[in-house]
């Protein structure tokens, strides 16, 4: 049903492949678009708990194609206010886990959306380029966001400033990935992973991701108060009970994502 990516839930995860490996994956309006919708039906869906990003063949994803945008005059403003910027917000808002299984280069725009996934794990064969200088343009897609706030304003610079090629240990060392994984058998270990994430309370982790990113826009007086009204929200779940009950008992908890 989509046509520029792959859409598959299983066992709680919602696994979506950017489909188009002999260009890199990279991006073009209809990929955007099926982000997008793509995002908001793992949203709907109470069997997803999890969502987890990747590329098909040799790539991640290489940003922006450029052959969409070599013949004349771009819009530069437009086309982020129309086609990325949605994008990263609708993944901003999303209340359920984004893991980035980033399986190869991700460069330009494609380094930006993982960079807004929640959790980054690499294959041993993935490597990060800030390529927009390479084309004499300025990081976007929440790339100057996102981008100091994971690696450190010093760090970020530099990568945005060279875009240099950064490979995965580099990435782990610099704490821009989370982990990184043996090539052959990474997506079972990138699956393994999200599942352990969609098996957790889906709705507290929901309100940790959005208490978290406010926490890094607000003063200590508010996120106090933020927090207050995350826990009321975490505390009324059914999750909450469960974890509890099962700790009383001394058994494993059995969360639902309720
Ligand atoms: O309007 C706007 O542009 C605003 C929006 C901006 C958002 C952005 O993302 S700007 C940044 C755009 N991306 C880039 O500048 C990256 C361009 N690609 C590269 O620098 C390199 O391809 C990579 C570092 C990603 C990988 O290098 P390498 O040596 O491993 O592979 P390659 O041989 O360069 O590329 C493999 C194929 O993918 C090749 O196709 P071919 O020759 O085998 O038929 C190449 O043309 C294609 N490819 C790679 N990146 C893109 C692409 N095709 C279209 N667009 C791409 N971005």
């Amino acid at each position: 049903m989509y046509e520029t990516i792959l859409y598959e839930v299983s066992e709680g995860v919602a696994i979506v492949t950017l489909n188009r490996p002999d260009k890199f994956n990279a991006f073009t309006e209809v990929m955007h678009k099926e982000i997008i919708a793509a995002l908001k039906q793992a949203q709907k869906d109470d069997a997803v708990r999890c969502i987890l990003l990747t590329g098909a063949g040799r790539a991640f994803n290489a940003g922006q194609d450029l052959s969409e945008v070599s013949g004349g005059d771009v819009d530069f403003g437009g086309f982020l206010r129309e086609r990325y910027n949605p994008m990263i917000l609708q993944m901003h808002k999303t209340e359920k886990p984004i893991v980035a299984a980033v399986n190869g280069v991700a460069a330009g725009a494609g380094m930006s959306v993982a960079l807004a996934c929640d959790i980054r794990l690499a294959s041993e064969k993935a490597s990060f380029v800030n390529a927009f200088v390479g084309i004499g343009l300025v990081p976007d897609s929440g790339g100057c966001y996102f981008l100091p706030r994971i690696v450190g304003i010093g760090k970020a610079l530099e990568l945005a400033m060279t875009g240099e090629k950064v490979s995965a240990q580099e990435a782990l060392g610099i704490g821009l990935v989370n982990q990184v994984y043996p090539a052959e058998s990474f997506m079972e270990d990138a699956l393994a992973y999200a599942r352990k994430l969609a098996a957790l309370p889906t709705r507290a982790i929901g309100l940790i991701k959005r208490a978290m990113y406010k926490g890094l826009e607000m003063g200590l007086e508010e996120t106090l108060a933020y927090e207050a009204y995350a826990q009321e929200a975490a505390g009324s779940t059914a999750d909450h009970k469960e974890g509890v009950a099962a700790f009383m008992e001394k058994r494993a908890p059995r969360f639902t994502g309720r």
